[in-house]
C-alpha cells in the first residue's frame, strides 16, 4: 500500500466538551494523524446514533433491513466470503519475552510488530470515517468493570459495539479526566480513493490480530468479524484481562455463569467452560423438563467470566458483556428456545440465509427447509442446489448479536455490579468414548488437572479433521494471553488463597454407545446432571468413588419422567475404562511436554497419582 502522508491537523477532531481526558484526546489524534480518516466521529452511544448508522449501511449495502413484520429493527449483514471467523494464525501476543507468551500464543517482539502495524495502518482510514467507541466490560461504575476505547473505520464494529457492551458518553463520564483503559485500534485496511466506491464488506486479505498485555493494546487489522474486530471480547475481556487477572489475583474466563434454583428456593450460581461446539449458549439458557418445572435455570452470561474473591472469600463472578454473538446454525425451538425468544427484534443477523419475505433462515433452524432462499454469499439457493452442490444456506459460523436484556431467562442479578456467587465450577468437552457424563474432582487441585487437560473433538462447523481430539485447557487456548503453563500455576495459586475451595465438576453430554449413537439424550435432561451437582454442592447427594473423582450411581440421578436411559446405558455413560485412561493419561502427558519447564509440578503429580490408580 502506497499511501501519501497528509497533515494530521487538517481533519475536523472535534471531541465533544463532555471528553476530559487529554490523554484519549491526544491518542485518538495521534491515531487520527496515522490513519488519516476523513473525519472523526465521537459515538455517544445513544438510540439515535445507532439508527443513523443503520440507515446509513441500509444505503451503502452493508446491512439489509429484514422484514420489520418478522423481525423489527434488525438487519442481516453478509461479510466477504475470506472474511467469517476468528483468524487463530493471524492472532498474536506481543510481550517483552517470547517466554512469556508461552507455545499457546504466536508471538513477535512489540516494536517490531508495531514497525509492521505502523506501516499497514498509515492511510488505512483514508476515505472513511474513525469512529471512537467508548466501552466497559461489566457495569459502569462497578468495581470489577474495565473501561476501553476502541478506534474503528467500521460502522458495523461500532452498532455490535453498542449491542455487546456497555457503550458511549457515559463511559467517558466514568473516565474521567485520567482514568485507565484499555486502547483498542481497528481498522478493517481499505482506504477509499477519492471517488472509490466502497463495497458492503470491506477488509483485507492480509489480517493482524494483535494484543500488547504490557501496555494494555489492542490493534486489530483486515477482519470485520466478530471476535476479530469486536475488541472488548476475546482480545479484551479475555487476552488482555487474562494477563491482567494473572497480576492482580482474579481471573478472567472463557466462561458461561448460570442461576440453578430449587423449588425451595435456595440458589447457587455455577460457571461452566466448554471448547466451541459444546452448546455453551444452549447450556446457559437451559429449560428443564417437565418434572422439574419447579427449578429455575437463569442465564448472567453465555461467554465470558471476570471472577473475583470477595471480602467474605467467596468468589464472585460477572459477565462483562451486554450481548450475545451466537451461533446460528443448529439454534432451533428444540435445541434453544430462549435464544429463538430473544431474536425477535434488534438483531443484527451475519452471514445467514434470508428469506422471500424479508425473514432469516440457517440450517437447524427449522425442520422444513424452506423452498427458496438468498444464501449466506447472496446467491439464489434451493434445497436442490443444496444436494446437488452441497451448499450451504447459512455459513456455519453465522452469527446472531442481540442485547442480552431480551433473555427470558435473565437472571435478576446479571447486573450486579459485585458479580454472583459462584458455588461451582463445571468443565466439559464433546468426548464419544472414555470420560463419563459427570463427575466431581477430589479437590481444587484435581479440579485443575481435569480442566487443564480438557479435550474436545472437533466438528464439522470448524476446519481441519472431523472427530479428533483437540486438546483445549480450561476451553481458554485460542484466548489465555500469557504462558499456559503460569496460567495452570495462576488457578493453583487462586485455590490455596480460597478458605473453602470450590467443587470442580466435569461433564461429558456426547458418549456414544457401540452403534455410535448419543447415549445422554442433552439439552433440557442435561438438568438432572446440574440437580446432582446442586446437590453435591449442597452436600445431599450420593456418590460412588472412582479414580477420577466421585460419580452419581444410577439411583443418584432424578429419573423423573425420563425412560429413555436404562441402568446399563447409564452404567455405559459412567464407565471409566482404564486402558482408554492410559491412553488419555499419554495424550495429557504430550500437552505437558509442550509447557515446558513452566509446567506446575503438582500437575504431572497428579498424573503420576491417576496413573497408579488407574
Ligand atoms: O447444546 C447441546 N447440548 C447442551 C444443551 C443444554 N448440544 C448441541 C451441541 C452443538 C452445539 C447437544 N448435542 C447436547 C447437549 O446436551 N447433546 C447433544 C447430542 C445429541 C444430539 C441429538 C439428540 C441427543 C443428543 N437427540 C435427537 O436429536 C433426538
Ligand atoms: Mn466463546
Amino acid at each position: 500500500m502506497n499511501v501519501q502522508h497528509h497533515s494530521p491537523v487538517t481533519l475536523p477532531f472535534n471531541p465533544p466538551s463532555y471528553v476530559r481526558h487529554s490523554g484519549l484526546k491526544t491518542w485518538v489524534a495521534e491515531i487520527a494523524g496515522l490513519c488519516q480518516p476523513d473525519r472523526v466521529v465521537w459515538c455517544d452511544g445513544s438510540d439515535e446514533e445507532y439508527r443513523q448508522l443503520c440507515e446509513g449501511m441500509v444505503k451503502t449495502g452493508t446491512l439489509i433491513r429484514l422484514n420489520p413484520d418478522k423481525r423489527r429493527n434488525s438487519f442481516l449483514a453478509r461479510s466477504d466470503p475470506s472474511d467469517v471467523a476468528r483468524v487463530e494464525d493471524r492472532t498474536f501476543i506481543c510481550t517483552t519475552d517470547k517466554d512469556d507468551a508461552g507455545p499457546n500464543n504466536n508471538w513477535e517482539d512489540p516494536a517490531v510488530m508495531k514497525a509492521i502495524l505502523e506501516r499497514l495502518f498509515r492511510g488505512s482510514m483514508q476515505g472513511r470515517i474513525l469512529y471512537v467507541v467508548p466501552f466497559s466490560m461489566g457495569p459502569v461504575g462497578s468495581p470489577m468493570a474495565r473501561i476501553g476505547v476502541e478506534l474503528t473505520d467500521s460502522p458495523y464494529v461500532v452498532i455490535s459495539m453498542k449491542i455487546m457492551t456497555r457503550m458511549g458518553r457515559e463511559v467517558l463520564e466514568a473516565l474521567g479526566t485520567a482514568g485507565e483503559y484499555v486502547s483498542g485500534l481497528h481498522s478493517v485496511g481499505k482506504p477509499l480513493r477519492p471517488g472509490e466506491r466502497d463495497v458492503p464488506w470491506p477488509c483485507n486479505t492480509q489480517k493482524f490480530i494483535v494484543q500488547f498485555p504490557e501496555t494494555r493494546e489492542i490493534w486489530s487489522y483486515g477482519s470485520g468479524y466478530g471476535g476479530n474486530a469486536l475488541l472488548g471480547k476475546k482480545c479484551f475481556a479475555l487476552r488482555i484481562a487474562s494477563t491482567l487477572a494473572r497480576d492482580e489475583g482474579w481471573l478472567a474466563e472463557h466462561m458461561l455463569i448460570l442461576g440453578l434454583e430449587s423449588p425451595l428456593k435456595e440458589k447457587i450460581y455455577l460457571a461452566a467452560a466448554f471448547p466451541s461446539a459444546c452448546g455453551k449458549t444452549n447450556l446457559a439458557m437451559l429449560i428443564p423438563p417437565e418434572p422439574f418445572k419447579d427449578w429455575k435455570v437463569t442465564s448472567v452470561g453465555d461467554d465470558i467470566a471476570w471472577i473475583k474473591s470477595g471480602s467474605d472469600g467467596r468468589l464472585y463472578g460477572l459477565n462483562p458483556e451486554m450481548g450475545l454473538f451466537g451461533v446460528a446454525p443448529g439454534t432451533s425451538e428444540r435445541t434453544n428456545p430462549n435464544a429463538m425468544a430473544m431474536l425477535h427484534e434488534n438483531c443484527i443477523f451475519t452471514n445467514v440465509a434470508l428469506t422471500p419475505e424479508g425473514d432469516v433462515w440457517w440450517e437447524g433452524m427449522t425442520e422444513n427447509v424452506p423452498e427458496q432462499l438468498i444464501d449466506w454469499q447472496g446467491q439464489e439457493w434451493t434445497p436442490e442446489i443444496a444436494r446437488t452442490t452441497g451448499r450451504r444456506a447459512a455459513h456455519p459460523n453465522a452469527r446472531f448479536t442481540v442485547p442480552l436484556r431480551q433473555c427470558p431467562c435473565l437472571d435478576p442479578a446479571w447486573q450486579n455490579s459485585d458479580g454472583v456467587p459462584i458455588s461451582g465450577f463445571v468443565f466439559g468437552g464433546r468426548r464419544a468414548t472414555t470420560v463419563p457424563l459427570v463427575f466431581q474432582s477430589y479437590d481444587w487441585n484435581s479440579g485443575v488437572y481435569t480442566a487443564a487437560t480438557l479435550g474436545s473433538e472437533t466438528t464439522a462447523a470448524a476446519a481441519g479433521k472431523v472427530g479428533q481430539v483437540r486438546r483445549d485447557p480450561f476451553a481458554m487456548l485460542p484466548f489465555c494471553g500469557y504462558h499456559m503453563g503460569d496460567y495452570f500455576a495462576h488457578w493453583l495459586r487462586v485455590g490455596q488463597s480460597l478458605a473453602h475451595p470450590l467443587p470442580i465438576f466435569c461433564v461429558n453430554w456426547f458418549r456414544r454407545d457401540a452403534k455410535g449413537r448419543f447415549i445422554w439424550p442433552g439439552y433440557g435432561e442435561n438438568m438432572r446432571v446440574l440437580k446432582w451437582i446442586f446437590e453435591r454442592i449442597q452436600q445431599r447427594a450420593g456418590a460412588a468413588k472412582t479414580p477420577l473423582g466421585w460419580t452419581p450411581r444410577y439411583e443418584d440421578i432424578d429419573w423423573t419422567g425420563l425412560r429413555s436411559v436404562t441402568p446399563s446405558q447409564f452404567e455405559e455413560l459412567t464407565r471409566i475404562d482404564a486402558e482408554a485412561w492410559r491412553e488419555e493419561l499419554h495424550r495429557h502427558g504430550e500437552l505437558f511436554e509442550k509447557l515446558e519447564e513452566r509446567l506446575p509440578p503438582e500437575l504431572l503429580q497428579h498424573r503420576g497419582l491417576l496413573e497408579k490408580t488407574l
